[in-house]
């Protein structure tokens, strides 16, 4: 399904924020601000300075990744073009499609990785090697 998503197909979305002077809220729902159904939502947090998350790429999962606190890199890649993308504002996500291998890295201290998801836990989904990922995209 994901094997000739460019990593052009990644964008930034802008999540609706409702402003208050206690405290601001950003909701996010199936199929409106984000173009897929959810049906898994997990966060990373406690990661420790210096650490790399991702390394893989999903055959068939959407994903938004909202940095909720603090900041992270993530590094997009379609085997053809490599893209840095840097979340640090809670109102905005970065959209992944299928098929892209994804790193995060340069996590502030303290920071929350937010994650919505199309499809539940999944190991099959998973490319972890990029060799084989390689494959996946037809590129050997
Ligand atoms: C992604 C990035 C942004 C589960 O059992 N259930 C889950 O829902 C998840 C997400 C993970 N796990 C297990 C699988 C591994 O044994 O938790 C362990 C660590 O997972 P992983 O190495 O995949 O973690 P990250 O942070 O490298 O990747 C995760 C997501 O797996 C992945 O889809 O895009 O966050």
């Amino acid at each position: 399904m994901g094997n000739t998503n460019p990593v052009s197909k990644c964008v930034v979305i802008q999540l609706p924020q409702i402003k208050n002077p206690s405290g601001n809220i950003t909701p996010i729902s199936s199929n409106m601000e984000i173009p897929f159904k959810i049906k898994r939502v997990y966060y990373l947090y406690d990661v420790p300075g210096g650490e790399t998350r991702g390394g893989h790429a999903h055959k068939e999962l959407y994903q938004l990744l909202v940095a909720a606190s603090g900041s992270f890199d993530v590094i997009l890649d379609d085997c053809k073009e490599t893209k840095t993308i840097t979340l640090n504002r809670p109102n905005y996500g970065l959209l992944i499609v299928p098929g892209i291998w994804r790193e995060l890295v340069n996590f502030s201290s303290g920071s929350v990785s937010l994650v919505v998801v199309s499809l539940l836990y999944d190991e099959v989904d998973y490319i972890r090697n990029y060799k084989d990922f390689l494959k996946y995209k037809n590129e050997i």
